[in-house]
């Protein structure tokens, strides 16, 4: 049994040389360059799980942590013959500079595990297998634009190790359309599951439904980055599901940048914040068309609450020098490896 990109619609690719740097809709209507005074992804890794990425493509430039390919052959080697992890991976971090376009959280890190092959499939192992390292990699989210119809015991064991590693896993409707179930992943009860609207917050007919459906994020006429050094326009949840995962970065960068008492801890806080701030749609509360709603990025980020015991001298810095100056980002990494320094202590005492 394979698992498989959900059907995208793929409109013809654009050379870079045509356009200075476009801000796409799910970023400019959603005000998103205001919240990057807050925070723009600064400490946050996500893994993304699928068919790679050109992890030198221009407007990608620093983005691509590290690798890993679950696939066959080296095990670095995530070259993205498909086109379509690029294209997730751009959505999520391309760099905010005078060209192609630009991510939701431009400063997050991405991971880029190649866990389908280059048809665009790959077996359900090879997805396990990718979870797996994300977890040992101590990443912050998990973002999944892929789907199967079927259950899995051990995919659904890899899901629930890092459901019990209080790490968000984000994963895409299906392209089904209106079918009252989702695909898995996304079925799983433990992750965050995503459906697409259009520019005017309308529910694409692709748009996948069932009971478990979680939310609703922009996914039709997204431009991104494609190989090699390209951009193309996609539509799908696939599309939807990176936003979202651009959207957690936000809101943990800034909680992890700047503490607070919003609790962020589990996966269930994640959620429980964006269901509380998420603009319902259609039916009254939660329906299997739009689940709890649109996601409504400002409010998810801008309720993160600051804390007041922040050092005094980051408070300072934040004051003067807004909105990120060089000791607050220091700061912030300082922090980030330390924690992640306990994290690896303990798993070893
Ligand atoms: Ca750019
Ligand atoms: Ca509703």
């Amino acid at each position: 049994m394979d698992m498989k990109l959900p059907t995208v619609v793929r409109h013809p690719r654009m050379l870079v040389q045509s356009f200075s740097q476009i801000v796409g809709y799910q970023i400019s209507k959603h005000n998103i360059p205001d919240l990057w005074l807050d925070a723009q992804g600064e400490g946050i890794t996500i893994a993304v799980l699928d068919t790679g990425c050109q992890t030198d493509h221009i407007d990608l430039n620093g983005s691509v942590l590290s690798t890993y390919n679950t696939t066959g052959g080296d095990i670095n080697d995530v070259h993205d013959q498909d086109g379509h992890g690029s294209h997730v991976t751009g959505i999520i971090t391309a760099n905010n500079n005078e060209l192609g376009i630009v991510g939701v959280a431009p400063k997050a890190k991405v991971i880029s595990v190649k866990v389908l092959g280059d048809n665009g499939s790959g077996a359900y192992q090879w997805i396990s297998r990718g979870i797996e390292e994300a977890i040992a990699r101590n990443v912050d989210i998990i973002s999944m634009s892929l789907g199967g119809p079927s259950d899995d015991p051990q995919l659904h064991a890899a899901i629930q190790r890092a459901y019990q590693n209080n790490i968000p896993i984000i994963c895409a409707a299906g392209n089904a359309g209106d079918i009252h179930n989702l695909d898995y992943p996304g079925r799983y009860t433990e992750t965050i599951s995503i459906g697409a609207l259009n520019a005017d917050n309308i529910r694409a007919e692709f748009s996948q439904t069932g009971r478990n459906l979680d939310f609703m994020a922009p996914g039709v006429d997204i431009l991104s980055t494609v190989p090699v050094n390209s951009y193309a326009v996609f539509s799908g949840t696939s599309m939807a599901t990176p936003w979202v995962s651009g959207v957690v970065a936000l809101m943990l960068s800034k909680h992890h940048c700047k503490g607070g008492d919003t609790p962020v801890n589990t996966v269930e806080d994640v959620r429980d914040h964006l269901r509380k701030t998420a603009i319902d749609l259609q039916d009254a509360g939660r329906d299997p068309n739009t689940g709890f709603g649109l996601i409504d990025v400002g409010q998810s980020v801008k309720l993160m609450k600051t804390a007041d015991n922040m050092p005094e001298h980051i408070a300072q810095t934040t004051r003067s020098t807004y909105p990120h100056s060089q000791m607050e980002r220091w700061y912030c990494d300082l922090e980030k490896r330390i924690s992640i320094l306990e994290k690896k202590r303990d798993q070893t005492s």
